[in-house]
């Protein structure tokens, strides 16, 4: 399976064992257009990374959500099999979101490994348990992460760990192909065609999957920050994108990879705001205000 896009930006550099991927196999793309590197199971030497990583000390924080009924669903097994699986050797601290603090599983953790456990509300619809992640991430990012964690990495919770997520994915900035996508032409690829969507796109070279990413915590904040602002513009329009976060990850990642990336902090604004009208005083307030306003939020 493709793993994972690494995005090199501010000057990251990754090291490369293109001997181990020849060796492996033939004919698998190691670098974007844009030479990011792409990571294939197999073609790495993990313990090069590791001895890196381990002896740096690289903290990483998982963020990851279940509420709802995906706490029982999901949330052991993920937990459980990150634990044999994610980062191993490495100090982890699992970010836990849920509408039902006291039945979050009790998991043994290995050495230098902690979970915490944050409440947070349960949208009714599904659509905004998934996009309003985008806000809660920069936000413990902001208040928390940061404070200890170089990486963060935010995950799905309906996904099990079968094999080795180790350090050779501490990327800046990281992004996984979609495993259904990966191998079909571009013309396939589910982006929003909505012009009216923030998120909206024409085409590009992948189609990624929101169900990982990560990299540097300044990165993650910017990305999410990006995210959760055009899903917030969106929303005053009333437009939902096509496969919602995944979607506005979409395209944020083609304008990383096009280095077109919107500043973190910078708001798109809209003259059309019923908070601000245009005066200039667009913000996050602004998205707030408009959305207490909107049934079913
Ligand atoms: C989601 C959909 C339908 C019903 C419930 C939920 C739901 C999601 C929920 O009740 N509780 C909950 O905690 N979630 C969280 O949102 C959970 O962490 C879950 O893994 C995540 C995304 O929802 P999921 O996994 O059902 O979406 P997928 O697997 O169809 O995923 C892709 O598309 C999504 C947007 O439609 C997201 O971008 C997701 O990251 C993608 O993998
Ligand atoms: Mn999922």
């Amino acid at each position: 399976l493709p793993i994972l896009v690494y995005f090199p930006i501010h000057g990251a550099k990754v090291e490369w064992r293109t001997d181990v991927a020849y060796g492996a196999r033939q004919n698998v793309k190691t670098r974007t257009t844009w030479n990011a590197p792409i990571m294939w199971e197999g073609m790495f030497d993990p313990n090069l990374y590791d001895q890196k990583h381990i002896e740096g000390e690289s903290a990483v924080a998982l963020t990851v959500f279940a509420v709802g009924r995906y706490l029982d669903a999901y949330l052991k097994t993920f937990l459980v099999s990150a634990e044999h699986h994610f980062m191993l050797g490495l100090p982890v601290t699992y970010y836990v979101f849920t509408d039902m603090p006291e039945k979050v599983p009790n998991i043994m953790l290995n050495a230098k490994r902690r979970l915490k456990i944050i409440q947070v509300q349960k949208y009714s619809r599904w659509q905004d348990i998934s996009m309003m992640r985008m806000k809660t991430i920069s936000e413990i990012i902001e208040t928390d992460i940061r404070h200890h964690f170089s990486y963060v990495f935010c995950f799905d919770v309906d996904q099990e760990f079968k094999g080795r997520f180790g350090s050779e994915a501490l990327g800046a900035s990281v992004a996984l192909l979609h495993a259904h996508f990966y191998n079909l032409p571009k013309e396939k690829f589910t982006y929003d065609k909505n012009p009216k969507s923030k998120a909206f796109m024409e085409t590009s070279d992948y189609y990624y999957h929101a169900a990982i990413f990560g990299g540097l915590w300044e990165n993650v904040k910017n990305l999410t920050d990006t995210c959760y602002v055009n899903i917030m513009e969106d929303k005053l329009y009333d437009v939902e994108a096509l496969w919602h976060d995944e979607s506005h990850l979409n395209l944020v990642l083609l304008a990383l990879q096009t280095k077109q990336a919107a500043l973190p902090g910078v708001l798109l604004g809209s003259k059309h705001c019923p908070r601000c009208l245009g005066n200039n005083n667009h913000s996050v307030l602004c998205y707030e205000q408009a959305l207490q306003a909107q049934p079913g939020f």
